[in-house]
């Protein structure tokens, strides 16, 4: 069954770039409505975890340094359609190939330092979303 939620990350480099703010104020503004965030820092182990999926692929250690080096703000948002209606607002993995007016268009530094995470599938989003809240930190 579908569901209305979905995760994201704001990743190092557009937490150290300052536009936290910003790409807030693009996912409140496209609809969506934060039911639980938090400001944390990963381990490079965590970060592993996090992208186990991707452990074979040669970006996996430079990906996990990258995820770990700075703090990441984490959260879960709900709207209709959550999980592709949020892929469309951050825009393509590569930021270079993001539509205009994305997060990662106007926000990224390149395809590894990408700004934002969302979540590919509904599972993925309540994997991802439990990944870092508990049920009593969620509303
Ligand atoms: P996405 O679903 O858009 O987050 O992209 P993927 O799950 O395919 O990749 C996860 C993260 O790995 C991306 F956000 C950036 C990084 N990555 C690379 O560094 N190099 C690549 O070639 C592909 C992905």
């Amino acid at each position: 069954m579908a569901t209305n939620r979905t995760f994201t990350m704001i990743k190092p480099d557009a937490v150290a770039d300052g536009y936290s703010g910003a790409i807030l104020k693009m996912i409140e503004e496209a609809g969506f409505r934060i039911v639980a965030m938090k400001m944390v820092k990963l381990t490079k182990e965590r970060a592993g975890q996090f992208y186990l999926v991707h452990k074979e692929r040669p970006f996996y250690d430079s990906l996990c340094n990258y995820m770990s080096s700075g703090h990441i703000i984490a959260a879960i948002l709900e709207k209709d359609n959550a999980v592709k209606d949020f892929r469309k607002l951050i825009g393509a993995t590569n930021p270079a190939e993001a539509a205009e007016g994305t997060i990662r268009k106007l926000y990224a530094r390149s395809l590894e330092s990408n700004a934002v995470h969302g979540s590919d599938s509904d599972e993925n989003a309540e994997i991802e979303g439990n990944f870092f809240f508990s049920q009593l930190e969620k509303f």
